[in-house]
């Protein structure tokens, strides 16, 4: 078995990973930082379990887009992190290193929690000029304020918005189902953009999406996109090992099907956060994980010239 940069990445062997990484047109960078959370800790852990378990994806062909993406991504190991200062101070230290490998490479980001996406984006926007966003979340995460903080994980599509980072007609939220407030469960669409609730989408997957694939692809047409994966957007029967649970979620052939159809899409980076190894069982949380991102790298590299 060829152990691919993708496959497994530590700390300890980061020579071999970055000197792979510079000409990679791809490339997966860990941001462990979970102290955003409202729930359980843990996701600081994620991008090591992630890696891990792409392990067993790395000398394969993906079933649906025919090639293996490995050659053309590099690991660019783990983000350096202020994680005891306050979010401010850790969000600027996401942007500064984001920024520099955005510039270089079409990224993926294993979080952390769904905090780190807010300088993600700002990083994103300040390089697009203007981002659609799909988010698959089973929150809305767009409080105002965070049990009475300024800003957590809860709070960055709100900001997002309110920053001017997306474009509100263009945002896409998958998957929601948590208790919260009109105010918060409706704002995306209040704004102009779309909610495929959890209730929505139950019981359809395959044909049964085409519709909404389509709607989505309409929306959102060829503007530069960001995809953000919450692993909590699956019922915690498929990911378990997260640490705001949502019973009632989506299975992991809907997220497959929703990534495999809009796959076309202009997507400019993705992030998948909310894994927290410490809750997992059999590592069906981190193995989701990995999936949807070697899907998401296959859909992406399969559309470059030549392939
Ligand atoms: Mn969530």
């Amino acid at each position: 078995m060829t152990i691919g940069q993708f496959a497994y990445a530590s700390n300890t062997n980061h020579f071999l990973a970055a000197a792979a990484l510079d000409a990679q047109p791809f490339a997966v960078c860990g941001v462990p930082f979970d102290g955003a959370v409202t729930n359980r800790p843990g996701a600081r852990f994620a991008p090591q379990e992630v890696r891990r378990a792409s392990l067993m994806l790395c000398d394969g062909i993906h079933p649906h887009f025919n090639i293996s993406p490995l050659e053309y991504v590099g690991d660019a190991l783990d983000m350096r992190l202020p994680n005891a200062s306050p979010l401010p101070q850790v969000r600027a230290a996401i942007e500064e290193q984001a920024s520099a490998l955005m510039a270089a490479h079409h990224c993926v980001f294993i979080g952390g929690d769904h905090s780190v996406t807010l300088p993600l984006l700002r990083v994103a926007k300040a390089r697009y000029g203007q981002l659609a966003l799909i988010h698959f979340d089973a929150h809305c995460d767009t409080w105002s304020d965070h049990f009475g903080e300024p800003s957590g994980h809860g709070t960055w599509t709100y900001e997002a918005i309110q920053e001017g980072l997306v474009q509100p007609a263009r945002t896409v939220q998958i998957g929601i189902r948590s208790s919260g407030e009109r105010a918060a469960r409706e704002y995306v669409k209040d704004q102009g953009g779309a909610i495929y609730t959890a209730k929505s989408l139950r019981g359809k997957d395959g044909d049964a999406l085409a519709s909404v694939i389509a709607d989505i692809k309409t929306r959102i047409g060829n503007t530069p996109c960001y995809l953000t994966l919450d692993i909590d957007c699956l019922d915690p029967a498929f990911a378990p090992g997260t640490g705001t649970p949502e019973p009632g979620g989506m299975t992991s052939a809907q997220v497959l099907t929703f990534l495999e159809e809009l796959s076309g899409l202009n997507f400019i980076g993705m992030d998948c956060v909310e894994v927290a190894p410490a809750y997992d069982h059999a590592e069906l949380t981190s193995q989701a994980a990995a999936s949807f991102i070697w899907t998401y790298l296959s859909g992406q590299v399969a559309k470059l010239g030549g392939l």
